[in-house]
């Protein structure tokens, strides 16, 4: 009797699994999970922007697939509008979860709540929002933008401690009104005012690409006969600076010292060859993180409403220490 019982039980659950494991998953049902099948879960990347970025996209494409988790992953562009209507796509979709890394920080109010009255819980991955609405959202993960800005600008300060006159910074600001652009400009400011003779004398958003640092580097060099110090908050804008401090006949590192922000490899190159002069890191490898987190977020589970990224500093020797080991 137990015997028999215990192969009829064995059948039921087989019937089970292949229940979950058969064919396409019904929108909503066992794509939301809950259930412990498969998560499926929407992602709006900002674009490839940086090499910070495509970094952060494989990270995120080969921790789903370790995690077993079913990813819909939406490229921007670099446009907003196209993250909401990945957004409401997602919705319409009744994925388990969506994840973003927003592009900006103010603009999601309508669009998260969609996804609230929808009951898809939403994970906001390397960059803030701002909202005045509630329980929009289930975590933030990413780094502490404002640290970055400080741990740059504490460098600069000490490096010159004894200048005897006026030091010129010029700063590329990374895409105007996205959380590390506004987060990096309020700690890097902040750190050098212990230093009266730091001066920046120009500030301009560079996009967070190469080719918008070069440009906008260009035009700082033409219009400021005496350029100190740059500081990029990414590398990619660091290295755009480099280009048009060389066509310019000066040497970066040297004549124009540039500190950076992300510590990429390349970014980690440019400062092990002398031409960065200090590198802060800011990890883009926040895949497993975000799986982990979403799967708990699925299955109801608290989770911690802020998750900040470690992050360190390397001058010119840590780099060249770091880099044979430098994953991205
Ligand atoms: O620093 C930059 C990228 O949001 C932290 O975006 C990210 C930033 C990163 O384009 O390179």
């Amino acid at each position: 009797m137990k015997r028999v019982l215990t192969a009829v039980l064995s059948i039921a659950s087989v019937g089970v699994l292949a229940a979950c494991g058969s064919g396409p998953v019904p929108s909503g049902s066992s794509g939301g999970g809950g259930g412990g099948g498969q998560i499926t879960m929407g992602f709006s990347q900002v674009g490839a922007e940086s090499g910070w970025r495509t970094a952060n996209t494989t990270s995120i494409q080969d921790a789903a697939k370790a995690a077993d988790v079913n990813l819909k992953f939406s490229d921007a562009n670099g446009e907003q509008e196209n993250q909401i209507s990945a957004i409401r796509s997602f919705v319409q979709q009744r994925v388990g979860v969506i994840a973003f890394s927003p592009v900006v920080r103010t603009g999601w109010d309508a669009v998260l709540l969609e996804a609230k009255n929808a009951g898809i819980p939403v994970i906001l991955t390397d960059r803030a929002v701002d909202t005045q609405e509630k329980d929009v959202y289930k975590t933030f993960i990413g780094a502490d933008f404002v640290q970055e800005g400080k741990w740059a600008g504490e460098w600069t300060a000490k490096e010159y401690a004894s200048a005897p006159g006026p030091v010129n910074i010029v700063q590329l600001e990374g895409t105007t009104g996205s959380d590390p652009a506004l987060e990096r400009t309020t700690g890097f400011a902040d750190a050098i005012k212990t230093n009266p003779n730091l001066k920046i004398i120009a500030s301009q958003s560079g996009d967070f690409t190469r080719s918008g640092g070069k440009q906008v580097m260009e035009a700082f060099l033409k219009a400021n006969p005496k350029i100190d110090m740059v500081f990029a908050q990414n590398d990619d804008m660091g290295l755009g600076a480099v280009e048009a401090i060389e066509a310019a006949g000066k040497k970066p590192g040297q004549d124009i010292k540039i500190v950076a922000i992300d510590a990429t490899h390349d970014g980690m190159q440019a400062t092990a060859d002398g031409k960065f002069n200090f590198l802060v890191e800011c990890n883009p490898l926040l895949g497993p993180q975000l799986m982990d987190i979403a799967k708990k977020v699925v299955a109801g589970e608290a989770v911690p409403a802020r998750i900040v990224t470690k992050d360190q500093t390397f001058d010119q020797a840590q780099a060249k220490a770091a880099l044979p080991d430098r994953k991205y």
